[in-house]
């Protein structure tokens, strides 16, 4: 793929050519979600977790106005580092571009730019959804799934979101949810959340198996496959409901919203619970990216006779 835009590193290159396992990662969660110096070892651990699993990880973010999949070290560490970049969702790319500035994709923002290139699978954290302080906020991250033919393997969503009205705007959307040997919607730092997948699917064969077919009849959306926080990294819900409560309180009362209100509730959950869920939260990701590599080498051994 060539895009004046664009700027694939060779070894991202390199593996899209040979038809090799790709992971896609975003970076919102490096320039946004995580504090320093955790988002660096974060975004190195990932990419070393997909390596691990026999797969290339191909980072996304802007630099200097160009839209970059795969990044050296030494521009990781410019990304965590930088507090000046911003958070590009789909309409902040041509900001970012014109501006020549540096910034992280978001959910939506890395379907975007990652199935320009090509890329099949993509390890997150949590995705957006539909927010509970005001009636509108929902994220351009539910519209991108609904348009974008990726997996996307996450955690599930956080309860600062308000999981059932985003679980029903996915079902509108017709976006498969995918419970990784589960039932049951994981919701992020939590392994229950009271809430339905609309189906559960026990390994990663199955799991490309089940995009083949989603795919072959024409469908376009994405397909969020939500797996559970492992056990021991856990923190339950009841635990965790009332930090949120208050997070989202003074969230309301600070007049905090759009953009910024997910960050703000991410780290203020973080202070609230000492540190804790920042644990739970890095466990989490590097689960998925494991996951993540090994759903995309079952997609890249049948990729030619499956033409997906
Ligand atoms: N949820 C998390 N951690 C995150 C995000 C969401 O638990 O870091 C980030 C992701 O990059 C997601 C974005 O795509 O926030 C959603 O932001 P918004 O709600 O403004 O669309
Ligand atoms: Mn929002």
């Amino acid at each position: 793929m060539k895009h004046p835009n664009v700027e694939i590193s060779q070894e991202v290159s390199r593996a899209l050519n040979f038809g090799a396992p790709i992971v896609a990662l975003e970076s919102t969660v490096i320039t946004h979600g995580l504090p320093h110096p955790q988002n660096l070892q974060l975004a190195r651990d990932m990419e070393k977790q997909v390596r691990a699993h026999d797969a290339v990880p191909a980072t996304v973010a802007l630099l200097d106005g160009r839209i970059r999949l795969g990044l050296s070290d030494a521009e990781l560490v410019r990304l965590s580092e930088s507090k000046s970049t911003l958070k590009v969702s789909h309409r902040d790319f041509a900001t970012a571009i014109v501006k020549k500035m540096d910034g992280g994709t978001t959910v939506a923002g890395t379907l975007h730019a990652a199935n320009m290139a090509g890329i099949k699978v993509f390890a997150t954290g949590g995705i957006g959804g539909v927010h509970k302080e005001s009636a509108f906020d929902i994220s351009t991250d539910l519209h991108a799934l609904a348009a974008t033919p990726m997996i996307v393997v996450c955690a599930g969503a956080k309860a600062i979101l308000d999981l059932p009205a985003t679980l029903e705007y996915l079902e509108t959307m017709g976006v498969p949810v995918v419970g990784y040997q589960t039932d049951e919607f994981p919701a992020f730092y939590s392994r229950e959340s009271g809430l339905g997948v609309s189906a559960r699917l026990d390994t990663a064969k199955e799991i490309a198996e089940f995009a083949r077919a989603h795919w072959n009849l024409g469908m376009k959306s994405a397909i969020l496959v939500t797996n559970p926080i492992p056990e021991k990294d856990a923190i339950s819900k009841s635990e965790m409901d009332p930090i949120i409560a208050r997070a989202s309180a003074e969230a309301v009362a600070q007049g905090i919203h759009g953009q910024k209100l997910t960050p703000f509730l991410l780290s203020r959950i973080s202070e609230l619970t000492n540190g804790k869920s920042l644990t739970s939260n890095l466990a989490l990701l590097l689960n998925n990216a494991a996951l993540a590599a090994e759903i995309s080498k079952e997609i890249t051994i049948r990729k030619k006779e499956w033409a997906i």
